[in-house]
């Protein structure tokens, strides 16, 4: 066994993480023998992800910045605990080097990158300058720390329209768009103040402005033993003020030689900076299918499960099988991709009022089964949807043998998804899931933003769904046709009503 700087064997690890990612975390550790430590705070007492683990320890108020991201709790625990690794899941402290630092100067794995990639590619030029030494196609753009004056110049080069970008940036916080060279000077400063307050640093830089760019990612993984193989792309095109909220694998809009050569090129980011564990690079591509590198993740992340439907990797198990100082179970050669998936995120959000969250105690909630349907979730009934973490519930991932069956499957999934207490994004993923374009593969970065709204849409009646849900869950199991009017028999019109429209009929 070849134990490097930051791999050991253990058998015991500490999850540094809430909700879905710490059940996905924990049912892979289980499945490899491993026992489990879960955190949690106040608010988190009788949370999924503490049930599922073998030992649960408090760590504090519900705010996340007195608990999930206070690393002297997490390592105290993991030190009190025995457990000889963390994984941090995505989000809290799953990008801080400094964290991965702490890790390793207790002794204790970090299921990650070594701090130095995670420093490197956490800060937008200095990731732009690792790949492109690597031969990564950059948008073009600038180079680190020019002068106004040196910028406006390189804009004329560039070309408008230009994207001012912020290096510390990320999730599109500080970037500008300029069309009108007049506007710049203005852009440059306000970028600079949001990314002054937002990340303490008012570094920005300039590219050249990819309009209707389709946001393509890449799979990556890589052991402690020289071995580096992707996984294949996610589409991601669909994101709302750049939160994701479907996902799918493969991309329609990827061919097998754009895949080949994002692949390769994806695979050379990570090595330009020794990465090791799992990890995703971001690409714009453009509509003649040139594509551009955007930004290395450090981290597992949230759509995940899309590409381990549809290769059949299990990507935190590898992660924790790299930890522990083992190769990758499998090279290039022996990676490949079989059917569609699809995830929608459950956010408790409002669709109908501009996704605005939402708060409220889960009262029923009825999850989807059946062929070709996976719900990763962190919540059960009776849980408190609270304003202290990020709005997203559960994740509906639906694999079909294409997309055309991946598309049927989910909206039926989506129909029989019931939650009731707290709004959901659910309408949303199912309007997508009929809407034409969506359907056709026609949409790009901008879709969801600029042409496609809820607002033409009534919404439901909730009291009238929650007295229907209740009833039907109470008597779950009883053939829906017992409740729909007479002269409704037909059900060829039912398609994919929900349940409780059908009832109204
Ligand atoms: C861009 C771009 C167009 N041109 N860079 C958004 C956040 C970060 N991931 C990079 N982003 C973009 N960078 C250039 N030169 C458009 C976006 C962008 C975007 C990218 C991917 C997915 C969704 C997006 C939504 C808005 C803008």
């Amino acid at each position: 066994m070849v134990e490097n700087l930051h791999t050991r064997r253990f058998d015991k690890l500490l999850v540094a993480n809430r909700g879905e990612i710490a059940v996905r975390i924990m049912r892979a550790c289980q499945e490899l023998g491993i026992k489990t430590v879960a955190v949690y705070s106040d608010a988190d007492r009788n949370a999924p992800h503490v049930r599922t683990a073998d030992e649960a320890y408090h760590i504090g108020p519900s705010a996340a910045r007195e608990s999930y991201l206070v690393m002297e709790k997490i390592i105290d625990v993991a030190k009190k605990s025995g457990a000889g690794a963390i994984h941090p899941g995505y989000g809290f402290l799953a990008e801080r080097a400094d964290f991965a630092q702490a890790c390793y100067d207790n002794e204790i794995v970090f299921v990650g990158p070594a701090p130095y990639a995670i420093t490197t590619m956490g800060d937008k030029l200095s990731a732009r300058e690792a790949v492109k030494a690597a031969g990564v196609p950059l948008v073009p753009g600038t180079s680190p720390g020019l002068t106004d004056d040196e910028l406006v110049t390189a804009a004329a080069e560039i070309g408008y329209p230009v994207l001012v970008k912020a290096s510390a940036g990320g999730g599109g916080k500080g970037m500008r768009p300029v069309h009108d060279p007049a506007d710049l000077l203005e852009a440059l400063a306000s970028a600079r103040r949001e990314a002054e307050s937002a990340f303490g640093d008012g570094t920005v830089y300039l590219e050249k402005l990819i309009t209707s760019g389709r946001h393509i990612e890449i799979q990556v993984l890589a052991d402690a033993h020289g071995n580096v193989i992707h996984l294949g792309e996610r589409e991601c095109s669909l994101q709302r003020r750049h939160q994701k909220l479907i996902e799918e694998c493969p991309s329609i809009f990827v061919d097998d030689e754009m895949r080949a050569k994002m692949g390769a090129v994806a695979v050379a980011a990570a090595k330009s900076v020794n990465y090791v564990s799992a990890g995703t690079i971001e690409f714009l591509a453009d509509r003649d299918k040139n594509f551009y590198f955007l930004e290395m993740n450090t981290r597992l992340q949230v759509e995940h499960p899309v590409t381990e439907l549809v290769t059949g990797v299990d990507i935190v198990q590898e992660m924790l099988r790299v930890a522990r100082g083992r190769e990758l179970r499998s090279r290039q050669e022996d990676i490949t991709m079989e059917g569609w998936a699809i995830e929608c995120r459950i956010n408790a959000e409002d669709p109908y009022m501009g996704f605005l969250p939402a708060t409220g105690e889960l009262t029923s909630v009825t999850t989807p089964k059946g062929p070709g349907v996976r719900v990763d979730t962190g919540v059960d009934a009776g849980a408190e949807i609270t304003p202290y973490y990020d709005s997203m519930i559960a994740k509906l991932i639906c694999y079909g043998k294409n997309r055309g069956e991946a598309i049927l499957r989910m909206r039926r999934a989506l129909q029989e998804y019931h939650i009731l207490g707290v709004t959901t994004s659910i309408p949303f993923h199912l309007h997508m899931m009929e809407n034409v374009p969506f359907m056709g593969g026609n949409f790009d970065t901008n879709f969801v933003e600029n042409e496609f709204n809820m607002k033409d849409r009534e919404a439901p009646d909730k009291l009238e769904a929650a007295v229907v849900a209740t009833i039907l869950a109470h008597r779950e199991g009883q053939v829906l046709a017992q409740y729909v009017a007479p002269g409704a028999r037909d059900t060829s019109n039912w398609k994919w009503l929900s349940r409780w429209e059908r009832l109204k009929r």
